[in-house]
């Protein structure tokens, strides 16, 4: 790289630990409804897997002893969220992965005055994790990243406080304080204590009027929330900054206001698509002080991805993710589809100057999004709140790279939470539910969906997405405002007046699809409705709160209407 303080590392893994594994990923518990809801009869449970505390214990006994043999086993004191702040908690990871070391140290807070709070805070996160190859290996392991994924096992014992990861060395498999601390534990210790713990971005958006709102959009692995937490807004007078961009810990304060903080310190993000064009700013905090994840390399040290081919000079020699030499058109990707940056926060220039508010920003509206090719208009936005819950849960989307689902099949995804839920979907959807009747004094956020991946006949994007996002953003921040006249009503909620939507400066290529991006097709909108009750009865039965029912029931009726 052309940067004097240029200073990253490149890894690479096994081929075979590339992702999150959700089906070697376990809560364990003394009561299964606790955890997870009983699917009917001849139903493969999609929502989480359980496991007695028994059975982990002699899993786990099966896995841990001796796993650590011959490596250096480091001791990790980390704080999600500011350090000795009222919403923050604290863990401690033992690991033998120096990766897992060095990632932490981006993406937590770690260090000696992490462990100085230790002493107000028995109550601390457990977290155990090994790679699970004791030394000596009888191969050497591939690319240096010795793994064990036949015997990959990903558990919390939130009974226990504790964390046990084995045999992955991958991102949210082994980074503790992420998925497993901040959602899986964290949703638990949220139902508990009368917070949400969620997969969520957090954004402030200044207007061209000086005015600064702060939103929360929740959106499935790899469909965008590091793009639009780092977002830079093709509106002029528009500034987005980012407070965090995976995952947001949220409770309503004593005055009513909904208080978000990220309990994270970097930034993970889906590399391939990350460009000077797409997200200018990742781009340049990427510079420096990075962990580059299973990227392609340029022969003379550069970073490579799909996505940077415009950026890149076009005799630049490039290695492949997993070391080999590539060439375009190769038929192979260069870079794994999973590959990541691991960034410093404070490397980021828009970052917010209350990232690190310990009290957290007041959130204005949350976002639901998914990839949704066919049926879902760019932006709608939810009648109240029990209809946007019905949102949430109702979530659908593209299966992605960021977990072992192959395809691109559409699958449920509700509250972009399906792989982190902590405990009970069900109880889960009553824990928001209940949010208003708890919070009496509650100002409620609005509740929208969006979708930038809505497809026309040819398959391409109806929508430039990215930087234009801040047109979608414009009418939230509008609607909020309770500015009058800018939104028809639809069967599926609220969608903007052509006329009141910022359109300014796009060309007709885009402004001629107004028709296809929002339309909202009736037979599309029934069959939706349908595969949703099916969902529902078959994952969720007993422990679906009514008010979901009746939601359904009332969206029905507007359809046919
Ligand atoms: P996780 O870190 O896995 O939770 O993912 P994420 O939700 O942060 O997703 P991210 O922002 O990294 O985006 C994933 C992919 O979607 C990248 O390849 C992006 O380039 C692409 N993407 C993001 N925003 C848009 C958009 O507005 N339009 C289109 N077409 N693609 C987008
Ligand atoms: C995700 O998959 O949602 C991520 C990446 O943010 S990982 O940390 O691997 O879970
Ligand atoms: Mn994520």
């Amino acid at each position: 790289m052309p940067n004097d303080t240029f200073c990253s590392w490149l890894s690479r893994t096994d081929p075979a630990d590339v992702a999150r594994v959700e089906s070697k990923t376990v809560i364990a518990t003394s009561n299964r409804n606790q955890t997870i809801p009983t699917p009917k009869a001849g139903a493969a449970g999609q929502l989480g897997y359980w496991m007695s505390n028994e059975e982990l214990d002699a899993q786990l006994g099966k896995r841990f002893p001796g796993s650590m043999k011959g490596r250096t086993m480091y001791v990790i004191p980390f704080s999600m969220g500011p350090v000795g702040g009222p919403l923050s908690k604290i863990g401690v990871e033992l690991t033998d992965s120096p990766y897992v070391v060095a990632s932490m140290r981006i993406m937590t807070r770690i260090g000696n005055d992490v462990n100085a709070t230790i002493g107000d805070s028995p109550d601390f996160v457990r977290c155990l994790h090994s790679v699970g190859q004791p030394l000596p290996m009888q191969k050497p392991p591939l690319h240096a990243w010795p793994c064990n994924p036949s015997q990959t096992l990903i558990t919390h014992m939130p009974e226990r406080n504790e964390i046990a990861s084995y045999g992955s060395g991958y991102g949210g498999n082994s980074l503790l304080g992420k998925k497993c601390l901040a959602l899986r534990l964290g949703s638990i210790i949220g139902q508990r204590e009368g917070w949400l713990a969620e997969h969520m971005l957090i954004i402030g958006i200044t207007a061209p009027n000086g005015v600064k709102k702060y939103i929360a959009a929740a959106f499935p692995s790899a469909c965008g929330k590091t793009n639009l937490a780092m977002m830079r807004p093709s509106l002029p007078g528009y500034k987005v900054e980012c407070i965090g961009d995976d995952i947001a810990w949220m409770r309503f304060d004593k005055e009513g206001r909904l208080r978000a903080i990220n309990p994270e310190a970097g930034f993970f993000g889906v590399a391939p698509g990350t460009s000077r064009s797409t997200n200018p700013l990742a781009m340049d905090s990427i510079e420096r002080d990075t962990i580059f994840t299973n990227v392609a390399e340029t022969t003379d040290g550069g970073f490579y991805w799909e996505g940077l081919e415009k950026e890149t000079p076009k005799d630049a020699q490039i290695i492949d993710w997993q070391g080999q030499q590539w060439t375009k058109g190769s038929g192979r990707p260069a870079a794994h589809p999973n590959s990541r940056f691991c960034t410093p926060a404070v490397n980021l220039e828009c970052l917010d100057p209350a990232w690190n508010s310990s009290e957290g920003v007041p959130i204005d509206a949350i976002l639901f999004g998914g990839r949704r090719p066919e049926g879902v208009p760019l932006v709608y936005e939810a009648f109240d709140w029990e209809h946007g819950v019905y949102f949430g849960a109702s979530m659908r989307s593209e299966a992605t790279a960021a977990a072992e689902h192959k395809g691109k099949v559409i699958m449920h995804d509700p509250f972009a939470m399906r792989p982190f839920f902590g405990y009970n979907f069900g109880h889960y959807l009553q824990h928001w539910l209940d949010m208003p009747a708890k919070n009496p004094n509650a100002k409620l956020p609005k509740i929208f969906q969006v979708n930038w991946f809505r497809k026309g006949a040819d398959g391409s994007f109806l929508w430039p997405g990215y930087s234009d996002n801040s047109r979608v953003l414009d009418w939230i921040l509008r609607r909020v405002n309770n500015e009058p006249n800018i939104a028809d009503t639809t069967p599926i909620g609220h969608v903007p007046k052509k006329s009141a939507f910022r359109l300014d400066g796009l060309g007709n290529d885009v402004t001629d699809k107004w028709d296809e991006l929002f339309d909202v097709p009736r037979e599309f909108w029934n069959e939706e409705t349908n595969l949703v009750t099916k969902y529902f009865e078959e994952q969720v039965g007993q422990d679906l709160p009514k008010e979901m029912w009746r939601q359904r029931d009332l969206l029905r009726e507007r359809l046919n209407k």
